[in-house]
């Protein structure tokens, strides 16, 4: 019996995304099918990514996940969802090393345990279930074997958080909202990979705050239920969105990229104040430093910043190069002064000579 105790492992890592034409609202809350098409960016993997290690042994006796070294329970449909997708796609897997040899059948009586780790402050408010979902569907599809492209990989990820299907790609990535009850159609495609527009640095600046947040899944939930304006949204302004953004990214289109970019995080956050009870994302912070970023473009013959909200108060800022990424420093430094109340904590990313 000794001889069984072998433990096969698998490790891979998954930057987080960030949606410039967003996703709010879903169509089935068990599939996650969302009401529109969205379109985000994938970040680079050294920074907000999530490391996630997967084993399988005769040994384990059930399915186990520890986050941030913290064990978790994995009951959730969501969890039990992508797990059940990716063992219905198992395959024979051998280590002609070890002499291990698992059947594809074997599967269904082997139990994983999974350590994720976020490489980024889960204090500073931006863990995001895009990275995690990714990254675990990506490590147990290796550890298993399965023979799915990425497409597919993405409609299970899906499963797991709406956002997450569009961090198995990298560069400029579309979730497709798809037609098909079954969401097999309701995946991520990738528009252009990450060369294409390499000169965009992201800055995202934390801003302090106490307020505690509506979980992304609730807040879209009662947005669908009570706004008036998600269905024109959804149904009328973000289509053309999609189409105008593609063409502004295959182009590099800064301008354009910007006003789409900006235009969609404010009526994301509208329609969540058209939402009753009102859900307010933004605080006075993040509405300071929209003001600061539209008085600056405005000043300049063409526009040097895009900004994005999510679902709390954090400034997504996408700078059009190194030297725009250097000046918006810059400001922020000015109006938000190191050791003031409003003092912001600025991550760069994608250049790390700024
Ligand atoms: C997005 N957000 O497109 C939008 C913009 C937040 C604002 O996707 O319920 O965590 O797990 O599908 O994916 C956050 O929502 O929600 C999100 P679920 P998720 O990035």
């Amino acid at each position: 019996e000794e001889f069984q105790k072998w433990v096969l492992m698998v490790t891979a890592q998954t930057p987080t995304n960030i949606a410039v034409i967003k996703y709010w609202g879903k169509r089935d809350e068990n599939l996650i099918l969302a009401i529109n098409d969205s379109i985000s960016l994938t970040l680079d993997p050294t920074h907000l990514c999530t490391t996630t290690t997967v084993a399988v042994s005769p040994a384990f006796n059930q399915d186990r996940m520890w986050l941030n070294g913290k064990e978790i329970s994995l009951s959730g449909g969501r969890y039990q969802n992508c797990l059940r997708e990716i063992r219905a796609r198992a395959s024979d897997v051998e280590d002609k090393n070890r002499g291990i040899k698992i059947a594809k059948k074997d599967w269904e009586n082997l139990h994983v345990h999974i350590a994720s780790y976020n490489n980024f402050p889960t204090a500073a408010g931006l863990a995001s279930s895009a990275a995690g979902f990714a990254c675990l569907v990506y490590s147990l599809a290796k550890l298993m074997n399965v023979q799915e492209d990425n497409g597919k990989l993405s409609a299970i990820a899906r499963q797991g958080s709406g956002s997450a299907c569009r961090s198995l790609y990298g560069g400029f990535v579309k979730w497709v909202m798809g037609k098909e009850e079954n969401g097999s159609d309701s995946i991520a495609v990738p528009l252009v990979d990450e060369k294409h527009w390499d000169e965009l640095v992201i800055i995202i600046s934390v801003v302090c705050s106490r307020q505690k947040e509506t979980s992304s899944t609730s807040g879209m939930r009662e947005t669908v239920e009570t706004s008036a304006l998600i269905e024109h949204r959804a149904k009328e302004v973000v289509p053309k969105r999609i189409i105008q953004m593609e063409e502004a990214i295959q182009k590099r289109d800064f301008a354009t990229f910007t006003r789409l970019t900006c235009a969609d995080s404010n009526q994301f956050h509208a329609v969540c104040l058209d939402t009753s009870p009102p859900i307010f994302y933004m605080n006075d912070t993040s509405h300071r430093i929209i003001s600061c970023v539209e008085k600056w473009n405005r000043s300049e013959a063409t526009p040097q910043v895009a900004y994005t909200f999510d679902a709390g108060p954090n400034a997504v800022l996408i700078a059009r190069n190194r030297t725009s990424a250097a000046l918006l420093l810059q400001r922020l430094l000015f109006y938000f002064p190191p050791n003031s109340e409003t003092d912001l904590n600025s991550y760069v990313i994608g250049d790390k000579s700024i």
